[in-house]
């Protein structure tokens, strides 16, 4: 009897130790220890036996029976931490591995330009005013006092669409529409940024389209004194607080007197150098008090309302600021070119 659980408990011990799913764990518990099972077999037969085997016998047949449900709790337990171990090892993910470059995109440099011009103006209390590019006649020209014969209106330098629906020449005819819908009323203090067109040949100074941005202030006492102080502050924040400025007097049919404003070099600090082609200066905008005929025509009267009004080029001012030598990098967009200017 000895013997047999002693062989009982190694058969069983070493069914526990092959297993290597909880249902084989479970299939031995039940054929060794169920209620069919030889153990429970034995203690059912220890009737039979004499009074000096039967607690030797029951105690042993204890000891095995605890021995293998002990081992196969331990089992059940070292094959639930191998399972996690394993999905641990699987599921594992390295965080010191580098991440996965991402290309980071900048501003257009035109695009940078124009909004810097138009913050600038902004902080000093003007808004942005926007209008069509495929323009009337009337406001391309006829608001702004270029008369029918004006060689600006020549068929050879303007997309005509019909005989007066034209691509606008200029931002001018967003300005003279904005006064208009003032109804003679001041202020008004815009900046008018956008595409424009002109049937030139492209080269390295010149694009049948490029962009422009215009300026205006109507109001009671405007003078040539607040053009020249807001066109100051303007330069010094564009180009350098250290900047001297020079207005020359010029023309322009649409404004009387009309002055052109220039910078002192930034490179060579007006000692004459390339940039400024040995003069010191720079020019970077035309400007003037808006003629009468302009103010009547937009609905302002002349004798109450006056103004100042002024034009630039943003491509011009961008390839000042930047070195930029061809006014077609801006709309090949090779990346080369883009790539160079960084967000700041
Ligand atoms: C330049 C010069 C200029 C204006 C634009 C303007 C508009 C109205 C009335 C009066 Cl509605 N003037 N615009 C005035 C002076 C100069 O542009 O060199 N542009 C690139």
């Amino acid at each position: 009897m000895k013997d047999k659980l002693e062989a009982l408990k190694e058969e069983a011990l070493a069914a526990v130790q092959t297993a290597s799913e909880p249902k084989q764990l479970q299939d031995v518990k039940v054929k060794y220890l169920g209620k069919k099972g030889p153990i429970t077999e034995v203690l059912r037969g220890m009737g039979k036996l004499s009074a000096e085997e039967r607690p030797v016998i029951g105690q042993l047949a204890n000891d095995v029976r605890e021995a293998i449900q002990s081992a196969i709790t331990e089992k059940v337990e070292a094959l639930e931490k191998k399972k996690i171990e394993e999905r641990l090892a699987s599921e594992a993910v390295d965080v010191t591995l580098p991440g996965r470059m991402v290309q980071q995109g900048n501003h257009h440099p035109l695009t940078a330009v124009i909004e810097e011009i138009e913050d600038l103006f902004i902080g000093m209390g003007f808004s942005i005013a926007e209008g069509p590019e495929v323009e009337k006649d009337y406001y391309n020209f006829e608001a702004l006092n270029l008369p029918k014969d004006h060689p600006a209106r020549d068929m050879q330098d303007s997309f005509y669409i019909t005989e007066d629906i034209l691509l606008r020449t200029h931002t001018s005819p967003v300005q003279a529409r904005t006064m208009e819908k003032h109804h003679g009323q001041g202020p008004v203090k815009i900046i008018c940024p956008g595409k424009v067109y002109r049937r030139d040949t492209d080269d390295a100074t010149h694009s049948h389209q490029f962009m422009q941005i215009e300026g205006l202030y109507v109001d009671k006492n405007v003078r040539l004194s607040d053009l020249k102080g807001t066109l100051t502050v303007f330069a010094k924040k564009m180009f350098g607080e250290d900047r001297h400025i020079r207005l020359r007097p010029s023309f322009f049919p649409f404004t009387e007197p009309s002055v052109e404003m220039d910078i002192s070099c930034f490179r060579c600090g007006g000692e004459g150098c390339s940039v400024c082609k040995g003069t010191g200066w720079i020019e970077i905008l035309g400007s003037g008090m808006i003629h009468p005929n302009v103010l009547r025509m937009s609905g302002f009267d002349p004798e109450v309302y006056t103004g100042f009004a002024f034009g630039m080029g943003p491509e011009r001012i961008a390839m000042l600021k930047y070195g930029i030598d061809d006014i077609r990098h801006f709309y090949t967009n090779d990346q080369r070119f883009l790539e160079q200017f960084k967000r700041a």
